[in-house]
This record gives C-alpha cells, sequence and structure tokens, in this order.
C-alpha cells in the first residue's frame, strides 16, 4: 500500500503518474480538507475534487482544478441575488457540490461521502479526507483572519501572511482508515504540495503526525519548490513571509524528524549536501511534471527511491 498526503495541483498530478505506474487499488490518498469552504450554501472542498478529477481525467487542463469544458452560469445569475462573484464554482462542478452537501445533511460522515463520490468517478483508488471533522486553514494576516480560498482566490494571494492557524484541529480525530493507511504501508509520500497549507493541515490533525513517525513505512516527500520558485500557488511567497528558507532545504527542515527522503530537482542539485546534513537522504531527479510521461517518470522514481535499502 501507497499511502499519499496530498494538497490540491501538485499532488493530483503527482497522483496522475502514480495511478498510471502502480496499480490504482494500491493507492491511498489522504487528503487535505483545510482548504474546504462553504459557498452558496454548500460544502465544497476543493483538495479532494482535484484530485478526484485529475485521476479521473476531466479536470480542466489549464487550470488544474474545475472541471475541463466547465461553464459558469450559475454563479454569474447568483450574482443577480447579491452572492459574490469572485468563486469560479462551474456549473457541473456544482453539482458534484450539491451531492456532497445533500450527503452530508443527511448525516453521512464526509469520509463515507467522498469515498462514494470516488466510486461516482470510477476511481478505484481510495480517497480519505484527513478528518470528518472541520479543520479550517486561517490564514493571518494584517487585514485580520480569513479562510484560505478568500486568501487565495479572493485577494490572489497579495496580502502578507503572518501566520496560519487549523481551527478546530484540536477537537479534530482522523477520519476512518486514515492511520491505519500510514501504519500499513509500504511506502508514505509526501505530495509536492505546499508544506505550510496543504500538508500541514493533516499533521495538525491529532494522531496523524503520531502514526506517520511511528510508521515503518518509508516516507518520502516530494519538494514542491524548485530553485526559489513554486510551480503553482502561493508556497514560495508564505515560505518567505513565515521565515522559513524558500528552497527545498527549508522544506526538507519543515519536515525534518518525520521523513526518511526528500526528492528534489536537477535545478536543485546543488542542495543534496545540506539536505543530507538533516539526516534526510536526498535524490536528485526531474521534478517538472510537464506531461504524463514526467508525471510516471518522477512516480518511478519516488517508489523506486522508497524501496532502495
Ligand atoms: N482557484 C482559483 O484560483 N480561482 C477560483 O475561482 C477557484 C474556484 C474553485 C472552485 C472549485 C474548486 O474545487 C476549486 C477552485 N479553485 C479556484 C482552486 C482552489 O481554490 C485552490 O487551488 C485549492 O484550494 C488549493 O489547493
Amino acid at each position: 500500500m501507497i499511502t499519499v498526503l496530498s494538497g490540491g495541483v501538485g499532488a493530483s498530478r503527482f497522483l496522475q503518474g502514480l495511478a498510471s505506474t502502480v496499480d490504482p487499488g494500491e493507492v491511498v490518498v489522504v487528503s487535505n480538507t483545510g482548504d474546504d469552504v462553504e459557498m452558496f450554501g454548500l460544502h465544497i472542498s476543493p483538495d479532494t475534487d482535484i484530485v478526484m478529477y485529475a485521476l479521473a481525467g476531466a479536470v480542466n487542463p489549464e487550470t488544474g482544478w474545475g472541471l475541463a469544458g466547465d461553464t459558469f452560469a450559475v454563479v454569474e445569475q447568483l450574482q443577480r441575488f447579491g452572492y459574490p462573484r469572485w468563486f469560479n464554482l462551474g456549473d457541473r462542478d456544482l453539482a458534484m457540490a450539491l451531492h456532497r452537501t445533500r450527503l452530508l445533511r443527511e448525516g453521512m460522515p464526509l469520509h463515507e461521502v467522498t469515498a462514494g463520490l470516488a466510486k461516482d468517478w470510477g476511481l478505484t483508488c481510495q480517497i480519505i479526507p484527513m478528518s470528518n471533522d472541520p479543520v479550517r486553514t486561517v490564514i493571518v494576516s494584517p487585514e485580520g483572519p480569513m479562510s484560505f480560498q478568500e486568501y487565495m482566490v479572493k485577494l490572489r494571494t497579495e496580502v502578507d501572511v503572518r501566520g496560519v492557524e487549523f481551527s478546530g484541529a484540536e477537537q479534530a480525530a482522523p477520519a476512518p482508515g486514515v492511520v491505519e493507511s500510514l501504519s500499513e504501508a509500504e511506502v508514505v509520500v509526501f505530495a509536492p504540495s505546499n508544506p505550510l497549507v496543504s500538508i500541514w493541515p493533516i499533521l495538525a490533525v491529532p494522531g496523524i503526525h503520531r502514526a506517520i513517525g511511528e510508521s515503518r513505512a518509508h516516507r518520502i516527500a516530494i519538494s514542491p519548490i524548485i530553485a526559489g520558485k513554486t510551480v503553482k500557488g502561493p508556497a514560495a511567497k508564505m515560505l518567505a513571509s513565515l521565515g522559513h528558507e524558500v528552497s527545498s532545504v527549508g522544506v526538507a527542515r519543515i519536515y525534518q524528524g518525520l521523513i526518511d527522503t526528500m526528492v528534489i530537482d536537477t535545478e536543485d542539485a546543488a542542495l543534496r549536501d545540506e539536505i543530507e546534513g538533516l539526516g534526510i537522504r536526498c535524490v536528485v531527479t526531474n521534478t517538472w511534471m510537464t506531461d504524463d510521461n514526467r508525471k510516471r517518470e518522477l512516480a518511478a522514481t519516488v517508489l523506486e527511491a522508497a524501496r532502495r535499502p
């Protein structure tokens, strides 16, 4: 079993490669729900949906989120009734949100709802939300606290980040199957996602950090930073604002003690010794997932590195 701690777009691309390299039935995705948001009265799970759409081959290839070919008639029309227009929930994407929200309101726990949705999309891998309890990533800025979607989409990351909090984490429990998937895995992968707002919310759920620490799996992280930049999203900016080094070394320090191996890009080959100095084995390869071949190659390299004695 290969368990992947997963955020949104970067993770979904890695998972596409992984699912075409091994039997998807061997893959368990533990999905960040810190980005979940209530919009238009509906429960939206962006990171989980991004992964599902990507694995189903239905994701919008230009944005990396939402459905290919979707339209936005409903959000346009909702403006008439005073709803905000900043969150681009597509019409077909809305169907997913309607169905998820209805099932949650009927009392079905999020992990069962998510498993059902994955089946509806024809997926054979397991996708588990990190928790059934509400844990929300809160961005602390000079303008006050805000949800991750407000920071990311409404304000286009153009505010100073002073801190990141995970509201509700202390009272949350891992969703059924999460701890087991970490304990029983042969390999635990930290996907190439933002360590501060995609992976850390998962680790903030009581019990998950310890399960990874105690797991006999080989724990391997893929750095989302290449030559001081992120492929997508605000990771580089956030690392800098919060006083971390904006490099794979900075990411390795965040994960130090929790991972055995770190995979970094060839452009960062000079950082290998510094990462190994942290007690983390370092593998250098091409981590740019520009096409399906590159995604598969990265997945194969990660597995080969994790299985190497
Ligand atoms: N990202 C954007 O940059 N703009 C949007 O309007 C937007 C809408 C959206 C709707 C549904 C969904 O599942 C994701 C959506 N995203 C949008 C992506 C999302 O905000 C982030 O990429 C993830 O939360 C980060 O992992």
